[in-house]
């Protein structure tokens, strides 16, 4: 019998096609609706792979649910959904998919900054709705980007990424991180700074930090404060870095500018989430690394993941 892999949501059939040579490979196949938790589990009770996107809770029930578990590989460089210690007590092997989307994730996070920084949803939706009856000097403005200060919290691949992005727009790049990175420092001129002192220095906040218990709520209502009236947060890690609630009234009563989201404390956005009432929000849904050639490699990289896992070999990207 061929070992099984359960696959939750669709994966491009350039990548399915192989593993269904040497796997009996099951696949959830539906765009519009996630695959059910009862499905979810019983798929997982004798699977040996599963391959998962982010908004997959794979908790420790799911992780003990598969016996004959060996390996979950994660559509995502972001592992927080997935209970790491429930996989390391069963032996299961976890796997992410960095380093291939980071120019693509970074690309959407100044395509996001530059567009909520002048309003573009905002203006090309009045043009749509017709309500662009008359050019007027300052219709539709807002923050220049070029030559402003970004202030980038987390400061991994992705972070440099942006940064590099930033000195091409003659931008001061400050960073909070963990660990300074004093070669990117040199290099690159980019200067470090306690999180208060970014948060009152920038013009352009940008969260790139991981989802761990100690970013859970990062940004709240203390922290927004500090932030300059003309200030635009950007968020494209993980909702919950972010006090939502925290955040609508800063954007709402403008104590902030402005933010441009990628990312929520729930997935997809519930119509009611108040944020989207707001018209300095520009939103997004979940798309940093949405490119084909991006969405691409990660599909391959898990694929090349799980035949590792069920061949026996040790696996790239393996999530410690
Ligand atoms: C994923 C992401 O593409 O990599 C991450 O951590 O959040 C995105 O790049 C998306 O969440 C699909 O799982």
């Amino acid at each position: 019998m061929k070992p099984k892999i359960f696959i939750t949501r669709m994966m491009d059939e350039q990548v399915a096609a192989p593993l269904r040579e040497k796997f009996d490979v099951r696949m959830w196949e539906s765009e519009t609706e996630p695959v059910p938790r009862t499905v979810l589990l019983k798929e997982a009770a004798d699977a040996e792979a599963l391959w998962t996107v982010i908004s997959d809770r794979i908790d420790r029930e799911i992780i003990e649910a598969g016996k004959k578990l060996r390996i979950i590989a994660n559509m995502a460089v972001g592992f927080n959904n997935i209970d790491i210690e429930a996989a390391k007590e069963h032996d299961v092997v976890v796997t992410n998919t960095p380093d291939v989307l980071t120019e693509t994730t970074a690309d959407l996070t100044f395509a996001l900054l530059l567009s909520t920084a002048r309003q573009l949803t905002v203006a090309e939706s009045e043009l749509r709705k017709g309500n662009w009856k008359s050019w007027s000097p300052m219709q539709y403005t807002g923050m220049d980007a070029g030559g402003a200060t970004i202030g980038i919290v987390g400061m991994g691949r992705i972070g440099e990424a942006v940064a590099r992005r930033a000195k091409g727009f003659n931008m001061t790049v400050l960073y909070h991180n963990r660990n300074r990175k004093p070669d990117a420092e040199a290099a690159y001129g980019f200067e470090y700074r306690e999180l208060d002192d970014l948060l009152k220095e920038a013009d352009f906040v940008v969260l790139l930090t991981p989802y761990t218990k100690e970013t859970a709520g990062l940004i709240g209502a203390r922290e927004l404060a500090l932030m300059k009236k003309t200030a635009v947060l950007i968020n494209v890690s993980r909702g919950g870095i972010v006090d939502e609630a925290a955040l609508y009234n800063a954007l709402k009563d403008h104590t902030i500018w402005a933010a441009g989201l990628d990312v929520f404390e729930t997935e997809p956005v519930p119509l009611e989430n108040p944020l989207l009432t707001l018209p300095n929000v520009t939103v997004l849904p979940h798309i940093g690394s949405a490119s084909i050639r991006t969405r691409l490699a990660m599909m391959k990289l898990n694929a090349q993941a799980m035949v590792d896992v069920l061949e026996g070999r040790e696996p790239e990207n393996r999530v410690e």
